[in-house]
């Protein structure tokens, strides 16, 4: 909690429950799109590639009588770049500081050894762990489930679908018990801490990654160069980084196209939640290998984690 150092409401009685929960597991078994689901509100950037989450996120639920901080993760993999290495720390970060760990693993696949080194690192860490079946809505109700079931030591184990907003309460009911007594840290209709700067940065990233494939979704980055409300509009400048010369031309497409459909996409997403008209420029910039240049990430926000990976 040493990262919430202001207490906004006392309306909240001595039976109060907060605490955070981080939400782990592999890439793009669905994290994102859960804690979204369960907030009812878009937070983090979601897509159907791996890897697309990369820094830490809070997403804030509130109930009466508590409060829950959901931290999304980066997915936990074998890293092979800098870049990797700092999000898998960020998960590892992100589960010290945890008061119980909320596990997603992808219920229509068997579990895969990545799962089973994430069992093995979980089981260290002595948190509550709820085991959450994600996808739900992809297999038939009588799939065996005994092979996820014996993944790990769980107090709860339930079968959600994020994306058809299955099982979301039972499991906001499994947390509340786990977690400790304590105040709400955030009033009640807040749902994030992100700055506008970063949603705009994060909701570009997705539209590239959507729209691109390969080594495209993991080589872009996005660097916000001016972000100006104005009255009648907020203007932003944005560099969309790539790391080779083939990738810019992908990017841009052929005659604009892709940039020009990508910045269409972001602007609608922005103006809905910035709920303003939005002036979009975007640049594509290559920057050779960037995902191992350090002093690269940490400006681009992907700084090295508190304590290094072991
Ligand atoms: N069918 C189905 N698809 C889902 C469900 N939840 C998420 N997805 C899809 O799975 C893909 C990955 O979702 P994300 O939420 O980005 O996954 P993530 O775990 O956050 O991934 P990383 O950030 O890469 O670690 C997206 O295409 C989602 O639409 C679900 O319950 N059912
Ligand atoms: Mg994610």
């Amino acid at each position: 909690m040493d990262e919430l150092d202001s207490v906004f409401s006392d309306d909240w009685g001595e039976d109060h429950r907060s605490g955070i929960v981080a939400v782990l597991g592999r890439p793009n078994v669905g994290k994102s799109t859960l804690i979204n689901a369960i907030l009812g509100q878009k937070i983090a950037i979601t897509a159907a590639k791996p890897q697309t989450t990369r820094q830490k996120q809070l997403g804030i639920l509130t109930r009466d009588g508590a409060q829950i901080l959901f931290t999304d993760t980066p997915g936990v993999h074998a890293p092979v770049t800098r870049l990797g290495e700092y999000m898998v720390g960020v998960a590892r970060g992100a589960l010290r500081d945890a008061d119980a760990i909320v596990w997603i693993v992808d219920a229509s696949q068997a579990p895969t050894d990545e799962d089973r080194r994430i069992a093995d690192w979980l089981g260290q860490a002595e948190r509550p762990i709820v085991l959450v079946m994600n996808k739900s809505d992809l297999i038939d109700r009588d799939r065996d489930r005994s092979q996820h079931l014996a993944l790990c030591n769980y107090q709860h184990a339930l079968e959600t679908s994020a994306l058809k907003e299955r099982g979301l309460d039972e499991l906001t009911q499994c947390l509340i018990p786990l977690m400790p007594l304590g105040p709400r840290y955030y009033p009640a209709d807040q749902a994030s801490d992100a700055n506008l700067r970063f949603m705009a940065a994060e909701t570009i990233r997705e539209k590239i990654i959507r729209l691109t494939s390969e080594e495209i979704p993991h080589s872009v980055a996005v660097e916000i160069n001016r972000f100006r409300e104005r009255p009648d509009m907020t203007v932003i400048e944005a560099t969309i980084y790539v790391e080779r010369a083939s990738q810019k031309g992908i990017v841009i497409g052929k005659r604009g196209q892709m940039i020009k459909r990508a910045g269409v996409e972001a602007r609608d997403d922005l103006q809905r939640l910035l709920n303003t008209k939005v002036h979009l420029e975007t640049r594509v910039k290559v920057l050779k290998n960037w995902r191992s240049n350090e002093e690269f990430m940490r400006r681009v926000g992907y700084g090295r984690p508190r304590r290094k990976s072991r």
